[in-house]
């Protein structure tokens, strides 16, 4: 039974995000599913800046900006303050970029989980680091060009797979991992209302496609986000306490459409391709084993 999208908004119009931005969206369907009784921890990133200043801010829940490497111990203390206030139905939510995440809060984000907090971690991948000029990140994939992977003459595109943070997160047993896009808002949203059922951390990563670092036009969000999913690039899957569902695709495409439709991309030959290929395959089956072990 499709879940239908909650009509209440936590995030007003007036934002001042680039437009077609994917974290935008993100943020605006995270809240749907989490409700009025949220407080959100923002790291530096994009969406340090996209809710503007007092008085025109676009939430409508309260939000703490902290350091960039301190979302995991900066929701660790809301919840605790929480908790000592008598609101422990309060949802704890941190929510920052790749860069936040897969890199510089790393260890906060694995001290969090691992002590169990009872916290939201949603991990917003625009696969870079957008807000000071798309950087590479450790999330950001082979074969994308960024200004730190300039591809120029020598093709110096990034050489290196994406880390997956999910994955890592599954491998440290956090009870609640999934990972969701924007192009598919029931299945975010009722990511977002299961993750509430289950009790300790919990760690979503969305795909939040970027035009101004992906380099295609800003009406080309949603699209893009769902060429990702239907092209192997981005499965989505939940694991609860190590149960995992993978989603199966009903209608996929090749590579290449989701590739040529950004100029990140561009400059990829056949053998780049094949290797993007073959890393797809080689995490899908990776993803269908531990679906197939869970099942036991
Ligand atoms: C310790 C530290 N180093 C660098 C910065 C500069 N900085 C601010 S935002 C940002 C990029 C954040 O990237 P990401 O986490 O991927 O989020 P996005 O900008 O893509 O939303 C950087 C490098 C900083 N604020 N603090």
């Amino acid at each position: 039974m499709p879940l239908s999208i909650p009509k209440e908004e936590f995030m007003e119009p007036g934002h001042t995000a680039c437009h077609g931005c994917g974290a935008t969206l993100s943020m605006r369907y995270v809240l749907k599913g989490m409700g009025p009784n949220t407080v959100v921890s923002v790291p530096a990133a994009c969406w340090a800046v996209i809710p503007g200043a007092i008085p025109n801010r676009t939430l409508d829940v309260p939000m703490v900006y902290t350091p960039f490497a301190a979302t995991g111990a900066a929701i660790t203390g809301l919840r605790e303050a929480f908790n000592i206030l008598g609101k422990e139905d309060y949802n704890v939510v941190g929510f920052a970029g790749d860069g936040g995440t897969a890199d510089i809060g790393l260890q906060s984000l694995s001290g969090a989980m691992e002590r169990g907090h009872n916290v939201f971690y949603i991990m917003y991948d625009n696969e870079a680091y957008m807000n000071t000029g798309v950087q590479r990140s450790g999330s950001t994939p082979y074969g994308a060009e960024t200004t730190t992977t300039p591809v120029g003459k020598d093709r110096n595109f990034k050489r290196q797979r994406k880390k997956v943070v999910a994955d890592l997160m599954m491998a440290q047993g956090v009870p609640y991992v999934a990972t969701a896009t924007i192009a598919y808002p029931e299945d975010l949203i009722r990511k977002i209302t299961n993750a509430k059922n289950v009790k300790g951390p919990k760690f979503i990563q969305i795909l939040s496609p970027c035009p101004v670092g992906w380099y295609y036009p800003s009406e080309k969000s949603v699209e893009i986000s769902r060429l990702a999913v239907q092209s192997g690039v981005f499965p989505l899957f939940e694991c609860i306490h190590g149960q995992l569902k993978v989603t199966r695709q009903s209608k996929p495409i090749r590579l290449s459409e989701y590739l040529s439709a950004q100029g990140r991309f561009s400059h990829m030959e056949e053998e780049d391709v094949r290797n993007v290929q073959e890393y797809i395959d080689e995490r899908m089956n990776f993803l269908l084993e531990l679906e197939q072990k869970s099942g036991k």
